[in-house]
């Protein structure tokens, strides 16, 4: 998630089959042409696009603003340069960590991911509930994303949905 620093090893965007190190035509051009060592957000993209993945393997109904928040919040600041509300302009948020990312994915059923499931939380799936049978009005008479509340994505919210909610209540 950094401007710099970072130097991975790169596949060249330049070739068909990606790195090609004995390419006759450009002997010598290997590590101009990127296939050495890349820095910047070019390096950066692909692990920062592969841990947003992640994040949305564990919670898929999470938006673009709260996967970048959770990467951007868990990243680890790295460099000598200090870091004012969590950025520098060398390294950005600093180096993505995967696994801070996943920590901060909200539980299942914490509909307004807000870290807890409780009775706010209830009070979705209560609004949103569809009975037997019934599907989901989306959004809700409130203003609520039924969409999240129907837990097991059949369309409805019903008695497995609450059960499902019950057994991941947080209080
Ligand atoms: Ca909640
Ligand atoms: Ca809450
Ligand atoms: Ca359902």
């Amino acid at each position: 998630m950094g401007k710099s620093g970072l130097h991975l090893q790169a596949a060249a965007l330049l070739y068909a089959d990606g790195y090609t190190p004995t390419d006759p035509l450009y002997p010598d051009q290997w590590h101009t042409k990127n296939t050495g060592q890349s820095g910047g957000t070019s390096s950066a993209t692909p692990p920062a696009a592969g841990i947003a993945a992640l994040v949305l393997s564990k919670q898929s109904d999470l938006t673009p603003v709260e996967v970048r928040a959770i990467l951007e919040q868990g990243a680890n600041e790295i460099g000598c340069q200090s870091y004012v509300d969590h950025y520098n302009k060398y390294y950005g948020h600093g180096r993505v960590n995967a696994n801070a990312a996943l920590a901060a994915v909200p539980p299942p059923c914490d509909f307004d991911h807000d870290a807890d499931v409780d009775v706010d939380d209830f009070d979705t799936l209560n609004a949103c509930s569809s009975g037997p049978g019934g599907t989901i009005q989306n959004p809700g008479p409130g203003g609520e994303d039924c969409d999240r509340a129907d837990v097991d994505q059949d369309n409805g919210v019903d008695l497995i949905d609450f059960a499902t909610f019950q057994s991941n209540y947080t209080g």
